[in-house]
């Protein structure tokens, strides 16, 4: 098995941004050497300094799946594969929308620092780590609905890719979390010529494409928005949420022996 997760409101609580619930079930897939692969809207720098705390080598795959970090043969780093345009490419982009739509949003570029620890509840610090950004764009839109829906239909038209995180809209190429899970459990399969079994776990709408290349989906249920809605029926909705529904997803795969108990 290789267990790929979301962070926010998956792993982390929706507000907090705390994992402690889930410890016991990280532990867990540690000494079972399950590997675990942070799946996230989070930038290298967030997710490097997660990896730490959480004594992680596995390989991650950063904002909604257009960097994926491979871990080095020789140890300690991983190198970095990028499938689309950089950051920069994006905001060019986001410009030319700014004379239709520039008043029903912000974006993390033009925010100082402050103003996104205020939109996210981060600490100064991991809010600054959040705009080192290298392959899009968070957006901040504070317009209504059905002009988010036009401004979503105009970025596409211009050859963007937008995905609805917890919070934000992210701009960004044709990227996903569905095509980076297969990208590296295919690159699993290769290193230890057997197939492997794909387990995911996530919350949101910018969660559904790796839901659904998963051999067994969870979504974990969000204080904030309704189940986002697959192709196929997910194994598990958790009854808790974030850390806490991480944790009774664990144990029911490990129940039902799916994972080995
Ligand atoms: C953003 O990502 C979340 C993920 O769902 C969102 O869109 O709400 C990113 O900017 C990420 O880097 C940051 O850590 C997070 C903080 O809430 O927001
Ligand atoms: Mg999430
Ligand atoms: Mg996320």
């Amino acid at each position: 098995w290789i267990v790929f997760t979301d962070l926010d409101g998956t792993l982390l609580d929706h507000h907090s941004y705390s994992y402690e619930a889930a410890l016991p079930a990280i532990k867990y897939l540690q000494e079972q050497q399950i590997p675990i692969v942070l799946t996230t809207s989070k930038t290298q720098a967030e997710v490097s300094q997660l990896q730490q705390e959480l004594q992680l080598s596995s390989p991650f795959i950063v904002e909604n799946g257009a960097g994926i970090y491979w871990p080095c043969t020789t140890g300690g780093e991983h190198v970095a594969h990028s499938m689309c345009s950089p950051r920069e490419h994006w905001l060019a982009l986001l410009e030319q929308l700014k004379p239709e739509f520039g008043q029903h949003f912000s974006h993390f570029a033009e925010l100082n620092p402050k103003d996104v620890v205020e939109l996210t509840g981060l600490s100064l610090a991991d809010a600054e780590k959040a705009n080192q950004r290298a392959y899009g764009e968070p957006i901040h839109w504070y317009g209504d609905q059905s002009l988010k829906r036009s401004f979503i239909e105009k970025a596409t038209s211009l050859g963007a890719h937008i995905l609805e995180g917890g919070r934000f809209l992210h701009m960004s190429g044709n990227v996903d979390k569905g095509q980076a899970l297969q990208w590296v459990a295919k690159r699993y399969q290769q290193h230890y010529s057997k197939p492997v079994q794909t387990l995911a776990l996530g919350d949101s709408q910018n969660d559904i494409a790796m839901l659904n290349a998963a051999d067994k989906a969870v979504i974990v249920r969000s204080p904030v928005h309704p189940p986002p809605e697959l192709q196929r029926p997910p194994s598990l909705i958790t009854q808790y949420l974030g850390p806490e529904g991480w944790f009774e997803a664990i144990n029911y795969f490990i129940a039902d022996s799916s994972i080995p108990n």
